[in-house]
Parts: structure tokens; C-alpha cells; sequence
């Protein structure tokens, strides 16, 4: 029986051509058997997809038998040959490559350009007076015992005085920002660092607290929102912890659940530190990314109460990146690739 009587040709002839151009394209045998295997049997040539709903009669001999001639045809005068000249390229498969980290172990003081801080805003709970306050450079500086450099204190400064109405009873915010751009084309990014809770942190505390914490992508979506806490004195301040709890999620768990190390930082006057070591994978695909560390304090009492650092701050995503074509390899390296 005549093909066309069984399959429908322009079809046929479509997915031959599709198969061809992408056989072109490819540089190294693997690729044209990745090419061969997804075009084949991903295409639902041999399943019973359009295929079958189209020619319901057709025997599945047939199908493959058609499938397999021209496959053979394709392969013989195209693919091996196109594959020889080695005329295009194909994109690799992804892969996570780092596309930024910073351990901060440089000497205390230094700056980066993509790190900046917001002002310093605050809101005072008994009088009701709000502002806004310069939070200064973001600069590298030294845990007590000289264990670890890390970026940091943040938190804020002071807020008033002894004495007023407001100490102990005023919120203050800020924001961390790292801002990366030139990104080359990816669809996802994963951010993993060291957060430094540092000191009298009161976690959910109602006298004291909340203390919150917050990982966001700007103009995307909050990666952890919760509270830490270094305070042990649960029974008297509540003090206790929302983390590992994050997003919505309530908790009480006990201070520094959840914490790498506990007290390796030397700060061990006040209640102490915490270090947690946290990663986010997120979708993104734009060539900018901004993340936003950010802190919502409740005391107004300064760095010198309760603070926070970042260390060991590594942003990876999945960048395409694309295989030279032969003939480009060779004019570069001088000699032939077989
Ligand atoms: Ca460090
Ligand atoms: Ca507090």
C-alpha cells in the first residue's frame, strides 16, 4: 500500500526536516544520539499520540518501519555529514555555576559595591514617633575572639536614650542589599550564606520581641521570614524562636534551635551568638538580581544589644552556556579536533 495511505506525508516530511536541523546542529556523536533518542522517542512517532489518532488503521509496523527508513535516510545523507562540518552550535545542558561568593576574610573595614544598606527607619511605640536614620558603609569587620571576619553588625544604632519613654520599646528595620547584574541567561539561582545572629536577640518574645528576620528577592518572592532568638530566658521573656518555623509557619521553638555553632564567635558577654547556615534556590531568569537581607529589631538599643552579620555568601545559578562549533575550535586552538 502507497505511504501516503497510511501516513500522513507533509507530517512525515515535517518531522524528517525537524530531525535534520537539529542533527545540523549537533558537534560531538553524544549529542546526536541525545538528538536521535528524544527526537524518536519523545516525538510520539511511535506512540500513540497524533500518530495514532490520525491513522488509526495504520499497523504499528508500519509506524516503525516508516520511522526507522527514515531515521536511516536523515542519518546517512545529512546528520553524519552536517555532523562532520560541524556548521552550528547547540546549547550544553545547564549546570549550577557560582556566579558570586565573598567569605569576607579580608581585612576589617573593607567595602564592596554590591553591598549597600538602606537607612536605618524605626518607630517608637509609646510616643509614636517614627524616622529615619543613615546606617552607614557596609564594611567587613572582626568577631571578638578574631575566629572570623564576616560583613556586618547590622541592626542599627541606638534609638534614643536611657531613660525615655521608648527604651526598650522602639522597632528598627534595615535592609541589606547585594546586587548582582550581567547575569548570563539562566532560569534558576540558589543563594546559600552564614547569618550571624549576634547578642541579646529576643525571638518571639512580646516584651522584648518579636525580633524578626527576612530573605527576599527584590520585586520577587520572600525567601525566609521568621525570628531567632539568643535569649534563654524563655520562662521569664518568652523568648523563644520561630526558626526552623519560616513563612507563615508559627512556632515556639527553644533560642538558637537549629543553629550550625552556638557561642564560636566570641560574643559571649551578652547572651552570646548563633551562626546559621542557610540556602534558598528560587526561579529567576532576568540578568539583575538584587537580594534583600533585612532585620525588624525591637528594643532600639543598638548594635551593642542585639545584631547580625553575613559570612560565606555564595549565589550560584543554572547559566546555558553554548558549545563552540568545530571549525570555531580549530581556527582558535590552531589544530584540529577529530
Ligand atoms: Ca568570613
Ligand atoms: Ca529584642
Amino acid at each position: 500500500m502507497p505511504l501516503n495511505n497510511r501516513v500522513k506525508l507533509p507530517s512525515a516530511f515535517k518531522w524528517a526536516t525537524d530531525l535534520c536541523q537539529l542533527g545540523a546542529s549537533c558537534t560531538r556523536r553524544s549529542q546526536l544520539i541525545w538528538i536521535v533518542r528524544r527526537r524518536v522517542f519523545h516525538s510520539g512517532f511511535f506512540g500513540t499520540s497524533r500518530w495514532e489518532r490520525g491513522e488509526p488503521n495504520m499497523p504499528a509496523k508500519t509506524r516503525k518501519a516508516t520511522a526507522t527508513v527514515c531515521l536511516a535516510c536523515c542519518t546517512l545523507i545529512l546528520v553524519i555529514p552536517a555532523c562532520r562540518r560541524g556548521q552550528v552550535t547547540i546549547p550544553a545542558s545547564p549546570r549550577l555555576v557560582v556566579v558570586y561568593a565573598n567569605d569576607f576574610d579580608g581585612p576589617a573595614g573593607s567595602t564592596f559595591p554590591e553591598w549597600t544598606t538602606s537607612p536605618v527607619t524605626f518607630v517608637k511605640t509609646v510616643t509614636g514617633e517614627t524616622g529615619s536614620l543613615p546606617a552607614g558603609a557596609v564594611t567587613t569587620v572582626e568577631s571578638p575572639n578574631r575566629r572570623q571576619r564576616f560583613l556586618g553588625e547590622f541592626g542599627g544604632p541606638p534609638i534614643g536614650r536611657p531613660g525615655d519613654p521608648d527604651w526598650n520599646r522602639t522597632r528598627v528595620d534595615q535592609s541589606v542589599r547585594l546586587s548582582l547584574k550581567g547575569l548570563r541567561p539562566h532560569t534558576r539561582v540558589k543563594v546559600s550564606f552564614d547569618l550571624y545572629v549576634l547578642k541579646s536577640w529576643d525571638g518571639n518574645s512580646p516584651r522584648y520581641g518579636p525580633d524578626r528576620f527576612t530573605v527576599r528577592v527584590a520585586g520577587g518572592s520572600v525567601l525566609l521570614a521568621t525570628t531567632f532568638s539568643n535569649n534563654p530566658k524563655v520562662r521569664e521573656d518568652g523568648s523563644y524562636q520561630s526558626y526552623p518555623g519560616a513563612n507563615g509557619v508559627a512556632a515556639d521553638h527553644a533560642p538558637q534551635t537549629g543553629a550550625a555553632s552556638t557561642g564560636t564567635l566570641g560574643y559571649s558577654d551578652f547572651f552570646s551568638d548563633g551562626v546559621y547556615q542557610l540556602s534558598f534556590a528560587f526561579p529567576h531568569t532576568e540578568s539583575a538580581l538584587t537580594l534583600e537581607f533585612s532585620s525588624s529589631l525591637f528594643e532600639g538599643k543598638g548594635t551593642a544589644d542585639e545584631s547580625w552579620g553575613l559570612d560565606n555568601v555564595v549565589v550560584s545559578a543554572d547559566v546555558t552556556t553554548v558549545s563552540q562549533p568545530a571549525s570555531e575550535r580549530r581556527k582558535r586552538s590552531g589544530h584540529r579536533i577529530s
